[in-house]
């Protein structure tokens, strides 16, 4: 196989641990903290777990482990939205099985949880381990969506579980798998069968965290990879002068991406959606927020800009939100019928019938190619697909229109030529920045010493992740302790509770105070690309989020 020279480099970079898990495993105990409640709903959740509700915070420290030699046998899933650091979290939990007994064995399951369900797996040897380490993807084994969810597929997990005579499976996932992990976990012993189930907390979007998942991995390399590109973006606005960039980001309905990379880029304009969902605030109100930084720019001649925008931003707005829930009731009742209809004609004036007044002029008005992603492009329930929609390219429509009444009115002078962009798959299989790399590689091995200590329904935590590697702390917490109940589809199912943008935050309150400023200003940061090889102040630094929530809550957010 060809590889690049940079591959090749980074094959031999030797992850940092924290100290304690440099020890001899035999050196490491398992200490017991505290019992865990989760957020909220305890009483539900404590019926929903009866077998793995209310288990402690464990914390690995220097002690005397009689566990570790045991031959193992372990399954791993790669699960959800590729992350940088995937392939480190695996190298991290083989490298721990072999050194607590060289006989034991992982097993990777192909394709996500499907994987699990239909037995499809690959054992992994040292070969193919070197292969990946410190690299980007998940390709090793692969990932899916597949979620847990029949008693059918409940069976056929136990059944692989008892074919494969396993003691173990990780769950490498964001919340949706984390909680899969959490309910498989719990049907397991229920079941009285011995295999565990240990999760790993991942997603580029950074909505997994607490006060012992400071965060999520691949968060740090991809907002990177994206702040690099948009102070390139920013780099040759200032140089052209000539466009207003419009720039999309990943993060789902989260908006954790986009405020890391405004702190990191310094823009004109950020939209984070939870303020716009807190808020209310609307279409014309959200134009109105690009229109003053564009015309204030145009006043001193700088017609160049650049704008954020989080991906789910579009279904917080409060009109938008609610003729999106009307799509979705509609066609929940509708749908077959409304599939007969050929033409985006006939389904607009179909719709004309079902929906409210003030949303089916919203969606005449929207400019064509948007209001046929919200009728066509649906998912396999019906519903819209909010990441599909083109939230940067409506803005751009909206703003030209709304600067041509301006400038009828005498009010703008200025130019206004666009681009848009979006970027997502661009960070999610980056090269692992030495921070994911070496926080990977410790959720991994730390997973593997709650295996070995013999716990299930544990999500891995290394934590403490601001200071350097050797004092990072490393343990686990019950997947329970992050749930609460939450409605999915008309019923109460538990939940890991997902971790939005905090108004009251230490970073949104840091962005918040500049942002006027940046606005008309042109301020931009160049963070340039993420280096692997350098002084710490340059490779080994972690993101503005969590430096800023770890010195506003030193416990943790
Ligand atoms: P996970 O939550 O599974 O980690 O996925 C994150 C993400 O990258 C989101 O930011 C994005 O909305 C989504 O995955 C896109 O995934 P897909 O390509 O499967 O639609």
């Amino acid at each position: 196989m060809e590889i690049s020279n940079l591959q090749r480099a980074r094959y031999t970079y030797s992850p940092k641990l924290p100290a304690i898990l440099r020890e001899e495993l035999e050196n490491i105990a398992l200490k017991r903290g505290e019992l865990a409640e989760a957020i909220s709903d305890q009483g539900d959740l404590k019926l929903f777990f009866r077998n793995t509700y209310g288990k402690p915070i464990v914390n690995f420290e220097k002690g005397d482990n009689l566990h570790v030699g045991k031959k193992l046998n372990v399954g791993v899933i790669l699960s959800g939205g590729q992350a940088p650091g995937g392939h480190n979290v695996i190298a991290g939990l083989f490298d721990g099985l072999k050194k607590g007994n060289a006989e034991s064995q992982l097993i990777g399951f192909l394709g996500g949880p499907a994987g699990l369900i239909e037995n499809k797996y690959t054992i992994l040897t040292a070969d193919t381990i070197d292969q990946y380490r410190n690299t980007g993807g998940f390709d090793v084994i692969g990932s899916g969506r597949t979620k847990i969810e029949t008693p059918d597929q409940f069976a056929a997990s136990l059944e692989t579980a008892k074919k494969l005579n396993l003691d173990a499976i990780v769950i490498i996932g964001g919340d949706d798998s984390n909680t899969n992990a959490a309910l498989l976990a719990e049907y397991f012993v229920e079941n009285d069968y011995p295999t565990q189930i240990i999760g790993c907390p991942k997603t580029i979007d950074g909505d997994l965290k607490n006060e012992y998942i400071e965060t999520s991995f691949g968060f740090d390399t991809a907002v990177k990879t994206y702040s690099e590109l948009i102070g390139n973006i920013g780099r040759d606005a200032n140089s052209a002068k000539k466009y207003w960039h419009f720039i999309k980001l990943m993060g789902r309905s989260a908006s954790h991406i986009a405020l890391e990379c405004a702190l990191q880029t310094q823009p004109n304009v950020c939209f984070i959606s939870e303020e716009v969902s807190e808020k209310q605030i609307s279409f014309a109100q959200i134009i109105d927020i690009i229109t003053n930084a564009v015309v204030k720019r145009a006043d001193k001649g700088e017609n160049f800009g650049v704008i954020l925008i989080p991906e789910g931003m579009i279904e917080f707005i409060p009109e938008m939100k609610q003729l999106i829930e009307e799509l979705n009731d509609t066609m929940g009742v509708y749908g077959r019928e409304f599939e007969q209809l050929n033409s985006f004609i006939e389904r607009l004036y179909f719709l004309d019938r079902y929906i409210s007044e003030t949303s089916y002029t919203l969606l005449k008005n929207l400019p064509s190619q948007i209001a046929e992603q919200l009728l066509i492009d649906r998912d396999p329930h019906g519903n819209v697909q909010v990441s599909r929609i083109d939230t940067e390219k409506l803005l751009i429509r909206m703003t030209e229109k709304r600067l041509k009444e301006l400038k009828a009115q005498g009010v703008y002078k200025g130019k206004f030529a666009t681009f848009s962009h979006f970027f997502g798959y661009e960070g999610r299989c980056a090269a692992p920045s030495n921070f994911d790399a070496d926080y990977c590689y410790s959720l991994g091995f730390t997973a593997f010493m709650l295996i070995a200590a013999g716990l299930t329904g544990y999500i891995s935590s290394v934590r403490n992740l601001t200071a350097p590697a050797e004092q990072w702390i490393a343990g686990g917490i019950p997947l329970t302790m992050m749930m609460n109940m939450e409605q999915r589809h008309g019923i109460k199912k538990p939940v890991i509770k997902k971790a939005l943008v905090e108004l009251d935050g230490a970073p949104f309150k840091t962005f918040r105070a500049k942002r006027e400023q940046w606005a008309i200003n042109t301020c931009y940061l160049f963070p340039g690309a993420i280096q692997y090889f350098g002084p710490p102040e340059v490779c080994d630094q972690p993101t503005k989020t969590l430096v800023l929530e770890k010195t506003s809550h030193p416990k943790g957010v």
